[in-house]
């Protein structure tokens, strides 16, 4: 049986991003199918145990780490993470990022922040010229008073959507709920990022600015294409 193509890219844009994990390492891990496939080529490296501290975004990615055998820490206020490690549902030229499809926002923001570096695995396919094309952005909200916070985010992205769960609306691993919203075509990424910070209700976004370095975009064929933030 043929491998899934987007495994196989993702695979490749994994075994990138291994070529900078080195032992002794404190590195975030966020969450999603390409991290995951991070996770298993740390575990082939260093089958016996990988000599790393990890952090990790979300409680699948919590989970796996585990039984790939690393040790799992928390952001204890004096921990600086070398590298972060992270998906992304969408990246643009500039290595600005949609993320949150797999309802991980909150802490992967968390985790690429308390990191000195931030790389990005992911598939080719993920590559777009206008970020939200597409795509709804996830805007993770607090619980309380959500139509509101809908109500006043309207504005500015004007159709958002309670993501649903299995049972109810979807709950975060925080316990907060996800909007997920149409981001206007002509709508400044940069400036809804400010804008979404300053509302009250709104406690995280998938827009990821200014914070990732590199990304290794895999391909089908096994090839992985390199974008650098700044060329
Ligand atoms: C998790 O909430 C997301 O930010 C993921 O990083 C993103 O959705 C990419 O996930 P996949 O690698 O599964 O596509």
């Amino acid at each position: 049986m043929h491998e899934d193509p987007k495994d196989v890219a993702r695979e490749a844009a994994a075994a990138a991003a291994l070529e900078l994990v080195e032992p002794d390492m404190a590195i975030g891990l966020g969450s999603g199918r390409a991290v995951w496939k991070v996770i298993g080529a740390i575990a082939e490296r260093w089958p016996d145990g990988p000599p790393i501290r990890a952090v990790a975004a979300s409680e699948r990615t919590h989970e796996l780490a585990l039984t790939a055998g690393l040790e799992l820490v928390e952001l204890d206020g004096s921990l600086e993470l070398d590298l972060a490690i992270d998906g992304a549902d969408q990246i643009d030229a500039e290595l600005r990022l949609i993320k949150g499809g797999g309802g991980a926002l909150l802490r992967e923001k968390i985790v690429v922040s308390a990191a000195r570096r931030f790389v990005v695995v992911a598939e080719d396919s993920k590559r777009v010229d206008r970020l939200g094309q597409g795509f709804r952005l996830p805007v993770e909200v607090a619980r309380f008073g959500w139509p509101d916070t809908r109500r006043r985010l309207a504005d500015l992205l004007p159709d958002a959507e309670l993501r649903a769960g299995d049972d109810g609306p979807y709950l975060t691993d925080e316990g907060h709920y996800i909007l997920d919203c149409v981001l206007p075509a002509d709508a400044d990424p940069d400036a809804v990022d400010l804008e979404l910070k300053r509302m009250p209700g709104v406690l995280e976004h998938g827009l990821f600015i200014g914070l990732a370095e590199r990304a290794f975009l895999g391909r089908a064929d096994g090839g992985v294409d390199v974008l650098e933030r700044g060329t």
